[in-house]
């Protein structure tokens, strides 16, 4: 059934949405195993990469209030925080509890311990905070990179650098220049959601659109910040929602090539306003699958393992993905709506987990580049 589909992945040619969606509805979960990981071998041979990287959240506090989000908190609403400059520094160099308040030579002995044995690179996300102007932000990233300078940082979805726009009347290239100045590497992929309107508008409708989603990562672009790219799936939407998302995506790769990865987020629906079940492993892989067939401008796909869990995120590794993100350290966002996960992974159990899949684990920086090799 699926054969045209087949001839034309192996002749390296474009799949359409039809056939995307075809893929989707197909059952013949072991031919599209086998033509998602043909792709994956093609672009990244059997390598499978993990990076050893922490995650931040500054606060939950957030104007938006997604439906589908249940990290985030009105101000002064139980349950809501927010992080000092110095506590995110604190978290940076090991110790929750840990503050700045750390002398000035034990800061420089520990961040050299973060440049060789630690984390290459911090991910950070959060609310839309109601009264922080953007100087908090460029306060945050220069602070961190003046502690650290070797750390790459990762940080901002398309919605916070839009929103640092409105706060501050500023052009995104305005912004992108001074994030950059500061110490920002490149971005995550957060905030895509579905594109399209109708789901959109059930989902968040305070959020930006999935244009001017898209406007700001090709902005992002133009200016050399490379960037991720997201899908959350398993809530309201149907297949042809998702076949949009992914075609809208392939067309902004298409021009500005700026997306490094690909990570369909998996719908977790405990304590958010949009009932729903776990997804299934059965639609995880074929999600991961079908990303890897039809993206097919995009280097690399994410099995992120926090969502997946780490059965699913192995076996994803042998239907199209040839990345399981990294140690993650501290998450808020999944568990806060039921993440069965745990937090936090060494990196030694990554490569075993790669290494069971038959894979070769690579720990790379934040361009993919080779740190080492686990043969
Ligand atoms: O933007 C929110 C999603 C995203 C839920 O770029 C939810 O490398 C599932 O974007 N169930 C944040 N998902 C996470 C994210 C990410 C994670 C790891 C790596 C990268 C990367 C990016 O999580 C949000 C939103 O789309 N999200 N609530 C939920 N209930
Ligand atoms: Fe705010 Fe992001 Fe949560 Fe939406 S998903 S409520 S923008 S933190």
């Amino acid at each position: 059934m699926l054969t045209s589909i087949r001839e034309k992945v192996l002749a390296e040619r474009r799949i359409s949405e039809e056939d995307a969606l075809r893929l989707f509805e197909s059952d013949d979960i072991f031919t599209l195993g086998a033509l998602a990981s043909h792709v994956a071998n093609r672009k990244n041979g059997r390598n499978a990469f993990f990076i050893r990287n922490r995650h931040v959240n500054p606060t939950n506090i957030c104007v938006n209030r997604c439906k589908f989000c249940a990290f985030s908190r009105s101000k002064g609403q139980e349950g809501s925080f927010v992080l000092t400059i110095d506590d995110i520094i604190g978290k940076l160099c090991g110790g929750q509890r840990e503050t700045a308040t750390l002398q000035k030579k034990n800061h420089a002995r520990r961040a050299l311990r973060l440049t060789t044995k630690g984390f290459s690179e911090v991910h950070i996300v959060g609310g839309l905070h109601p009264d922080w102007p953007l100087e908090y932000y460029l306060d945050m990233l220069s602070a961190i990179s003046k502690r650290f300078p070797k750390l790459h940082i990762k940080a901002f979805t398309a919605v916070e650098i839009d929103y640092f726009s409105k706060i501050s009347g500023r052009s995104l290239k305005d912004i992108f220049r001074a994030l950059k100045k500061s110490g920002l590497g490149s971005m995550p992929g957060g905030g895509a959601e579905i594109f399209r309107e109708s789901v959109r508008s059930s989902l968040c409708p305070e959020k930006i659109s999935g244009e001017r989603w898209l406007e700001v990562m090709e902005t992002a672009h133009e200016v050399g910040i490379r960037t991720n790219a997201t899908m959350l799936y398993g809530h309201v939407e149907d297949l042809a929602d998702r076949v949009d998302h992914l075609s809208r995506l392939r067309d902004l790769q298409d021009r500005t090539k700026g997306f490094q990865a690909f990570i369909p987020l998996a719908y977790h629906p405990k304590n958010t306003e949009i009932e729903g079940s776990y997804t299934s492993g059965i639609d995880d892989l074929k999600t991961v699958a079908v990303s890897r067939i039809f993206l097919d401008n995009f280097d690399h796909i994410k099995a992120y393992w926090i969502m997946l869990g780490e059965k699913i995120s192995q076996l994803a590794l042998l239907f199209g993905a040839d990345d399981i993100d990294g140690t993650i350290i501290e998450e808020k966002i999944t568990h806060s709506a039921g993440g069965l996960s745990g937090e936090r992974l060494t990196a030694e159990q990554l490569v075993n987990l790669i290494r069971k899949a038959g894979k070769i684990a690579v720990e790379r920086d934040s361009f993919y580049r080779t740190i080492r090799v686990y043969p």
